[in-house]
């Protein structure tokens, strides 16, 4: 067998709206080709995030029914705090609604302008919150996490020499603290080894500088250790969790992922300094200590999704579909990263439509054609997303990588809508001729690929340069 069936029958279901392929073309023309713009309840299947979409189990379901929503001392606030402290095993648990206020209340409490924070790559919030304190954000992943073609057991590990050097430059003074993603979603959701976790946290250590996580990812990152670290194979997922994150003083973490929920996060730290600075601007901005900025039965949900997130089972059925999705698309031809991360397949849109230049936004073709022919919303990881003017030479710079994010959604699909899915990518990519580039006709100053307008180029404006195969 090549993976496990699902590891959950289905109670409830949602149904599907099919939309035809007449309506899916006026309703991308009217969202300007942009798929963030196109409503939800016209798509068939939807790949745009991985981030709160899961589906919650009966237990979680019924914890909700039992949310104490008292605003001080909810007993699912000490429910979650346990369930986080034996897990994570960090001291002061800092419940937020999603992980980006867990990177705003640690980065606005221990940056100062100038300073500067390591991770293997920094997610785009992460960045973002970084350089909101006029602080630097640096990448240091191994050089194999940075080309797709490379395989590698654990391309999402942090370079330790890399580290060694800026910590070496800037000294404890600049560098307030180090950070891992686990799985390293901007690299492709790749996971982190333990034998990198200890040699990161023996640089940290002798440069007295403090390591923490972002944890989003943490169990697909321990089943990808279980699987392939030499020694790990017998070990629970839970005992794999506790010690990777025994070498770091804290985390930030979004449950929209692997806390199975549909909104929730938290910040978790030993320091207690920082901890008592934190909950002061936590109760400034988002809400009291035990509530964060959450429900009483959220709280609930969380505590009962980091539990069940540890199963095996699910977890093996998990990482299952994510590489069946990849290994349908690679044994038909079709150009995917590899090999295939946690949570998503992403499609190398240079490879797929070699005749689009990427001023012509080759992810975002296949992007519009996924929906308009198949009714899939996938994401533009490229041009779109990245392209920007360089303000000192006035010249345009495009992104190393031009991908399609096809991000799977937890519990929620069968095997069926994935291979649903293998099939229509296979399709276009039998057709890719026909796809044509496309131009911007409206963009905002910054994050432009939420709102952008765009336009199809006619046949004599698209370079046709394409080899056929
Ligand atoms: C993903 C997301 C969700 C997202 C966020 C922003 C733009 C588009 C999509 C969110 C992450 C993440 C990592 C490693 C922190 C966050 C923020 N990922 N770290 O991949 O992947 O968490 O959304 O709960 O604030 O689609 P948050």
């Amino acid at each position: 067998m090549r993976f496990p069936a699902e590891p959950f029958r289905i109670k409830v279901v949602e149904p599907l709206r099919r939309v035809d392929r007449e309506e899916r073309e006026k309703l991308i023309r009217e969202a300007g080709l942009n798929i963030f713009a196109v409503p939800a309840d016209s798509i068939y299947v939807d790949l745009l995030t991985d981030s709160g979409t899961s589906a919650m189990s009966d237990r979680q379901w019924a914890g909700l029914m039992v949310g104490d929503e008292s605003y001080a001392g909810s007993r699912n606030f000490f429910h979650f705090e346990s369930t986080v402290r034996e897990i994570f095993g960090y001291r002061h648990v800092i419940p937020t609604h999603q992980g980006r206020m867990a990177e705003n209340l640690l980065f606005s409490t221990v940056l100062k302008a100038g300073d500067t924070v390591p991770n293997n790559i920094h997610f785009d919030t992460t960045r973002a919150n970084i350089e909101h304190q006029s602080a630097e954000a640096v990448d240091l992943v191994i050089d194999e996490g940075l080309d797709p073609t490379v395989i590698h057991p654990f391309k999402g590990n942090l370079d330790p020499q890399k580290l060694d050097r800026v910590l070496g430059e800037l000294g404890k003074g600049r560098v307030p603290l180090v950070m891992i993603t686990v799985t390293n979603n901007s690299g492709g959701g790749q996971p982190v080894s333990l034998a990198n976790i200890r040699a990161v946290r023996e640089v940290c250590t002798r440069h007295g500088v403090p390591l923490f996580f972002d944890a989003c990812r943490f169990a697909e990152n321990c089943w990808f250790i279980k699987e392939r670290e030499p020694g790990q194979s017998e070990r629970s997922i839970l005992e794999i969790a506790r010690e990777m994150f025994s070498y770091g003083d804290g985390c930030t973490m979004s449950a929209k992922k692997d806390g199975l929920v549909n909104i929730g996060g938290f910040l978790a730290l030993n320091n207690a300094e920082w901890a008592e600075r934190i909950t002061n601007l936590l109760i400034l901005v988002e809400g009291f200590p035990t509530y964060g900025g959450l429900a009483g039965r959220d709280l609930e949900g969380m505590a009962i999704g980091l539990r069940e997130v540890l199963d095996e089972d699910y977890l093996c059925f998990r990482i299952g579909q994510v590489t069946h999705l990849g290994d349908l698309l690679d044994q038909a031809g079709v150009p995917i990263v590899k090999p295939v991360g946690g949570h998503a397949v992403y499609l190398d849109a240079r490879r797929f439509l070699p005749n689009v230049p990427q001023p012509q936004y080759p992810g975002q073709a296949l992007v519009v054609a996924l929906y308009r022919e198949f009714g899939i919303r996938a994401v533009e990881v490229g041009s779109l997303m990245f392209a920007h003017r360089d303000p000192r030479t006035g010249q345009m710079v495009y992104p190393r990588l031009e991908l399609v994010r096809l991000a799977i959604p937890r519990r929620v699909y069968t095997t069926e809508h994935i291979r649903y899915v293998a099939e229509s990518v296979i399709a276009l990519y039998r057709e890719r001729e026909r796809l044509r580039g496309m131009r911007i006709t409206y963009e905002a100053p910054v994050l432009r690929h939420f709102t952008a307008r765009l336009e199809e180029l006619n046949e004599s404006e698209t370079a046709h340069t394409v080899q056929k195969t």
